[in-house]
This record gives C-alpha cells, structure tokens and sequence, in this order.
C-alpha cells in the first residue's frame, strides 16, 4: 500500500531528482554567461594619449562599476575613427566591451562651468 503511493508520487515528477537538477543548472547558469560576455560598460576620465591612426587613446578614467577600478590605460578603439575630432586633456565618457575592453563609443563631456 505505502509503496504504490510512493511509486505514484514519483511518477508525477517531470524528469529524474538528478536530471532535475543538472538542467535546472544549465537554465540558470547559460543567460549569465551570455550576458557577461556581452555587457557594454561606461566610464568618464580624461585623454592622455592619442593616435587615431591607429585607433589608440588612453584615458585616465575614474572606476568602472563592476569592471575595473579608477587607473590610465589605454584602449583599442572599434572602429578607429570614433577618435577622430578629440585632443589630448579633454574630458570624455566612453562605452567599451566588457570582455575585450574595446572602446565602441567615446564623447566629449560637458565642459564644466
Ligand atoms: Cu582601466
């Protein structure tokens, strides 16, 4: 008697407890990866370095929420002409790639006032 309820019981279960589990993980662990990869991140700090050549620029730039703390560095930008019309000592904010670090997006601020 006891044993045919439970048999029952498990019947009801959609898959196997192991399955269950492994593709409950698959379903919450694949989207973050996913999204990690693709994030665009956005930062301001003020250009050091250019070569728009080449499509360099290095910017001291204040942290980055989530990605890297306040530093200079230098960035590839993608494509190189997005740096064109900026000069050295002005102040920016910019949009790079979070796995790459290329800069997609880069604008003058707002001069302050
Ligand atoms: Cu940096």
């Amino acid at each position: 008697m006891k044993i045919s309820v439970l048999a029952a019981a498990l019947s009801v279960l959609p898959c196997a407890p192991l399955a269950c589990i492994a593709s409950a993980a698959l379903a919450s662990n694949k989207p973050v990866v996913v999204a990690q990869a693709d994030r665009i991140f956005h930062g301001k700090g003020r250009i050091t370095g250019l070569d728009v050549a080449s499509g360099l620029v290095s910017i001291d730039h204040e942290a980055i929420p989530g990605l890297m703390d306040a530093m200079e560095m230098q960035y590839q930008a993608k494509p190189a002409k997005i740096l064109e019309g900026l000069k050295i000592g002005e102040s920016v904010t910019f949009a790079l790639e979070g796995k790459s670090y290329q800069l997609l997006e880069i604008s003058r601020a707002a001069p302050a006032r």
